[in-house]
């Protein structure tokens, strides 16, 4: 059915971020390398305010990431609410595979960089995220916008030629959130899922929506249960949609999906959702459905 290798990654930078993982897996690299060194482009990107350290900052103006990684195996590991690490990915892939644990956040994240030699950078906010900052000091509101403040985490899910899977989520989360609040971008399940026998799944949008109901999870369970991978986005976002009910106006999420053939699926809450799906030979955006027109 599907080609292989197979990439797909969330939102306009997922193009650079594709070409990255697919560069990577043809220099030899695992699939595990090549979805970290996907998204470590995205987390250097200077125009994305979402991922990495120009990221918006949360209420005190103190920007905080967190990112997860997964293999096909159920190996994973994940960071939150982590400050002055350049690569939160890279440290998550550390979580995973020189640790006893998953999740590992805050001081201790940050201790844990520092003891396998990550450069510890000044906290500084860029000089955009800081004028965004201080105009939205102004009125101090919060209210989560669909589509235009909060929309950049990149997700990724990407097979390689044999067959196995992996994935890698990473953000700011969203911008003046409350300090020490974490999304799903780094719960494993919620922000993303993979599993060599059935597919892999990742989310982008309002985190709070997309934990309540373990999103990326519940799309590869829907999957081992016969569903295709776009059945299964819809269904999540059915179910997102039924959790979420009161506010959804002011919710956007969106989900990822492929299963083990090779078949893609992705589907929004809200229009204004698109990922770029990349072959090793093709790489171009999609604009996905979504449940309100
Ligand atoms: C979060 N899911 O922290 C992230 C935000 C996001 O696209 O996806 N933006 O809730």
């Amino acid at each position: 059915k599907g080609e292989k290798p197979l990439f797909l990654s969330t939102w306009n930078h997922g193009l650079p971020a594709n070409t990255a993982a697919v560069e990577k897996l043809k220099s030899g690299g695992s699939i595990i390398d090549a979805v970290e060194a996907g998204v470590k482009d995205t987390e250097l990107d200077l125009s994305n305010l979402s991922v990495g350290l120009q990221g918006l900052p949360d209420r005190e103006g103190i920007t905080t990431l967190d990112a997860s990684i997964m293999s096909g195996d159920g190996s994973c590991g994940a960071v939150a609410f982590v400050r002055q690490v350049k690569h939160p990915i890279s440290l998550a892939r550390v979580v995973m595979e020189k640790t006893p644990h998953v999740l590992i956040v805050g001081e201790g994240a940050k201790q844990l960089a520092i003891a396998e030699g990550f450069p510890i950078e000044k906290e500084e906010l860029s000089p955009e995220a800081k004028k965004a900052y201080l105009k939205w000091k102004e009125t101090s509101q919060y209210k989560p916008i669909i589509n235009i403040e909060n929309h950049d985490t990149i997700g990724m899910i990407g097979m390689d030629a044999k067959g196995n899977m992996a994935g890698s989520c990473t953000t700011s989360g969203l911008s003046y959130k409350m300090h020490g609040r974490v999304g799903d971008s780094p719960i494993i399940g919620a922000g993303l899922f993979v599993d060599n026998e059935v597919g892999a799944a990742t989310a982008t949008g309002l985190g709070e929506s997309i934990i309540r109901i373990c999103g990326s999870f519940l799309i590869v369970e829907l999957m081992r249960q016969g569903r295709t991978p776009q059945e299964a986005c819809e269904e999540a976002v059915k179910r997102l949609i039924a959790k979420n009910n009161t506010n959804i106006k002011d919710i956007q999420a969106g989900f990822l999906a492929m299963n083990k053939d090779g078949e893609v699926g992705a589907f929004a809450v809200h229009p204004g959702f698109n990922f770029a799906q990349a072959t090793s030979q093709n790489n171009q955006m999609i604009d996905s459905g979504s449940h309100f027109k």
